[in-house]
């Protein structure tokens, strides 16, 4: 059977016990463990003189294979393109975008380097695994390098609509990039079909059935593979982690007010300072409730070296100050919020403690912590999601009060709608959307992408 080498721009850690968090790591170590193979990608490491060199190291049927980055790479590829241009591009953000020559040079420098140094370790009938918006051109180098193998690629992000990517300047490289895969996947069907109007639209190809198109001389097929969790293990570790010291602290604290959980990287995608508006409008709205209710957000900062993210940061504090300034009694704090990191099995906990989970991002891939919320709940006493439209998870997560993040009001309807709930309609609501967890989950994500990707 042939080998499965993934590429991602990070890879998960290789030491024994520690956690590989996010559902990516997750789903690629389990797809390894099982077929075998390499996994590619930055090591995590910047040096600033000399040249990197490739570290393998193999742990049972797995070759990890890691190369560090030069401080300029750092600064073009990873703080730059990837993450100055790119992410907000394709978050729908064009206030943030930073453009400059000199990020898409480092881009192209960077994807055409890992492509020649996972040249060399190919076989030719290796199934290729590309992940994420750091490696779009990864697979045409390896094309360009004579490779013939089957190359998919999966974008963990949003894909913008073609009137969105054509402000910026390489669009057409970054599409026709694409096409040189044998699958283009991504986690919604609106995804989809922003990437094939652009195909239609702009690039000039055609689109036949099932998602298959032709375009730049390419012949390639874009699918929607909605990334999930493993439900029922969620489930027993948010069983076992109420017991946990610091779940039944955060308990003791409430004293019986009902608690509104948000979990998420301090990132401006997530739309935390319009959040934390529509909980100012709720304790404005709903006086009955002060008092009654806290809101406890933990968003570690992420990417703190982008300036658009020390700004956020900023605007969150003094929102948190202003909101507790202005409601906060005595006996009670209206908002907990944490810039901090919580091991996942601790998070379940808290999500099961939650009347409510917080999940309103303007603009998500998936929210893979929307799915880890219902899945944490009593299923005698389970909490409400207040979840985001425009969130991929959305679409899939019927059982969730569905807002706009951009309405603060018809945000904070959804939360005081959530809070009345019966126990009736929350426990209806959250059977059928652990329904869907569970026959979506994490094994069928990669299963299906693995199988699109050999061609059946
Ligand atoms: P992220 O933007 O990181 O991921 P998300 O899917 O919500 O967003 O979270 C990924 C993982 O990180 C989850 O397992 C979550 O529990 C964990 N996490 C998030 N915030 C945390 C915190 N404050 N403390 C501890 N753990 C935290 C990208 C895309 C998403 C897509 C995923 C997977 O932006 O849209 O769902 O990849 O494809």
């Amino acid at each position: 059977m042939s080998r499965l080498v993934v590429v991602s721009n990070r890879v998960a850690p290789i030491q024994e016990g520690k956690t590989t968090s996010g559902g990516l790591a997750v789903a690629v170590q389990e797809a390894l463990s099982e077929i075998g193979g390499v996994w590619f990608g930055w090591s995590g490491e910047i040096y600033t003189s000399g040249s990197g060199r490739v570290t393998t190291e193999t742990k049972g049927k797995i070759t990890y294979a890691t190369m560090p980055l030069a401080r300029r790479d750092y600064d073009a590829f990873y703080k730059g393109y990837a993450n100055a241009t790119l992410w907000p591009l394709f978050h729908y953000r064009m206030e943030f975008v930073e453009y400059h020559r000199s990020y898409v040079v480092g881009y192209r420098r960077v994807n055409e380097e890992f492509a020649g140094r996972l040249s060399t370790m190919l076989e030719s009938d290796d199934l290729i695994w590309v992940h994420d918006y750091h490696l779009i051109p990864l697979g045409r180098d390896l094309r360009m390098m004579g490779h013939r193998n089957r190359i998919g690629f999966f974008l963990h992000i949003p894909f913008p609509p073609p009137d969105l990517l054509t402000s910026c300047s390489d669009h057409a490289y970054l599409v026709q990039s694409l096409c040189a895969y044998d699958v283009v996947g991504f986690q919604t069907e609106n995804d989809v079909q922003n990437f094939l109007a652009y195909i239609r639209t702009v690039a000039g190809g055609t689109v036949g059935r099932n998602g298959r198109f032709e375009a730049y001389g390419e012949k390639s097929r874009a699918a929607a593979f909605p990334i999930g969790i493993y439900p029922d293990q969620l489930a027993a570790q948010a069983a076992d982690s109420v017991r946990t010291r610091q779940t039944r602290r955060l308990v003791e604290s409430l004293a019986g007010k009902d608690l509104i959980v948000g979990v998420d990287r301090l990132d401006y995608s997530k739309g935390l300072d319009r959040r934390f508006d529509a909980y100012e409008t709720l304790l404005e709205t709903a006086p009955s409730l002060r008092g009654h209710v806290t809101y406890m957000q933990i968003a570690p900062p992420s990417r703190s070296d982008v300036q658009s993210y020390r700004a956020i940061r900023e605007t969150l504090e003094g929102k948190a100050g202003h909101i507790n300034g202005r409601f906060a009694e005595f006996d009670w704090m209206p908002l907990r919020y944490l810039n901090k990191s919580f091991q996942r099995e601790q998070l379940t906990g808290f999500f099961r403690t939650a009347r409510v989970g917080f999940v309103t991002p303007l603009r998500d891939g998936m929210n893979l912590v929307a799915k880890e919320y219902v899945a944490s709940q009593n299923p005698e006493d389970p909490g409400v999601l207040v979840l985001s439209q425009f969130a991929g998870a959305a679409a899939e997560l019927d059982g969730a009060v569905t807002v706009n993040p951009y309405d603060t009001e018809y945000v904070a309807d959804g939360l005081q709608r959530a809070l009345a709930m019966s126990v009736e309609e929350r426990r209806a609501r959250w059977a059928s959307m652990m329904s869907v967890l569970r026959a979506n989950d994490l094994g069928a994500w990669r299963r299906s992408f693995l199988r699109s990707l050999r061609g059946r």
